[in-house]
């Protein structure tokens, strides 16, 4: 069996860690693509040299050129500009769909039959504006957002708990923005409830209540918490970490359930519109979305985050996208 091929469009901060961590779980060559002559290459260059070191066998190639990803099984695309200061978000919105505009069309030539994941933002714009330009079925055609958003929450709780985070369930549902809906009620430490573990914890419920409202706050904020401290860009490990999992699930065929950037066919009662749900990610993409039912409050989050979701889809189709 041959090995598999992954592309990555974008060779930034994440795109690195992309290719880095692409070969260091030996998930498949890469082949890392930058419109900056001699990025790709020098990134590839020197991640194939801790080959020996790392101990993976994968082939590493960078290239400004969009016939090397000819091929390929997956594509995660992270071409884009983060918002400078003074750039309005609007102007943000023209400068990226510009570019994934280009990048759907050599995508579309060039591995017409891969599965996508995108990364760039405004993410749910950007993943709806991919769709559009490439005409790639839905399956194919995905964000990521949701696994990070929830990792974010997940390590507040086990933080705040003074447990490992790897027995913390928790799930950020929604756009990938300020309203994105944490689902506190479902959070849960191998199925204890998180929020009968905080009352206990304070022996106090409208204590236990603020622990959490600011736990989800800060998930909210999280993106620009770390923007904060770095100061030139935003956060890029955990991203790519985040968009490893979902790549792994649907080169593996793992059939993992991850909160997914996915197009809605009337589940959570929303049609036509890419927002963050629980997917099973399998060799076909996005194999089934698990639709459930939400309290009136948990659907009114959601209504709220798609409705941001809409305005963001109707500001990019009037700005010409
Ligand atoms: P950065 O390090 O700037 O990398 C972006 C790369 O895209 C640069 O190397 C550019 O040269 C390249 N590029 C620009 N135009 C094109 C083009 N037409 N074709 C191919 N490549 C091009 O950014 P980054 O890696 O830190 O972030 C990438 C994107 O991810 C940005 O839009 C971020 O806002 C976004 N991001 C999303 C999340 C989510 O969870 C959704 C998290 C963090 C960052």
């Amino acid at each position: 069996m041959s090995r598999k091929k992954i592309a990555l469009i974008g060779g930034g901060q994440i795109g690195g860690v992309l290719a880095q961590l692409t070969a260091q779980k030996e998930l498949a060559d890469v082949v890392l693509f930058d419109i900056v002559e001699d990025l790709p290459q020098g990134k590839t260059l020197d991640i194939a040299e801790a080959s020996r070191v790392d101990g993976f066998d994968v082939q590493l190639r960078g290239t400004n050129e969009y016939k090397d990803i000819e091929g390929s099984d997956l594509v995660i695309i992270t071409a884009g500009l983060p918002r400078k200061p003074g750039m309005s978000r609007d102007d943000l919105l023209t400068t990226n769909a510009k570019i994934m505009k280009t990048v759907a069309e050599g995508v579309k030539e060039f591995a017409p039959n891969s599965i996508v994941i995108i990364i760039s933002n405004p993410l749910d714009a950007m993943v709806t504006l991919f769709k559009k330009v490439s005409g790639f079925p839905a399956n194919r055609v995905m964000g990521q957002a949701g696994v990070l958003d929830s990792s974010r929450f997940a390590s507040f709780i086990a933080w705040e708990l003074g447990i490992s985070v790897k027995d913390i369930n928790a799930m950020v549902l929604g756009g990938h923005g300020d309203t994105m809906v944490p689902i506190v009620r479902y959070s849960n430490v191998n199925g204890v409830p998180v929020m009968e573990l905080l009352e206990r914890k304070y022996n106090d419920k409208a204590k236990a209540k603020e622990i959490m409202d600011a736990m989800v706050q800060r998930t909210k904020m999280a993106g620009g918490e770390v923007v904060k401290l770095l100061k030139t860009g935003s956060a890029f490990y955990s991203p790519a970490s985040s968009a490893i999992a979902m790549a792994e699930s649907i080169l593996k065929d793992q059939k993992r359930v991850l909160p997914t950037c996915a197009l809605l066919n009337g589940e959570f009662g929303v049609s036509g519109y890419y927002v963050g749900v629980p997917v099973v990610l399998g060799s076909n993409g996005v194999e089934k979305i698990l639709d459930f039912e939400l309290d009136a409050e948990e659907q009114a989050a959601f209504d709220n985050s798609v409705n941001a979701v809409k305005s963001l889809v109707e500001d990019m189709e009037r700005l010409g996208f």
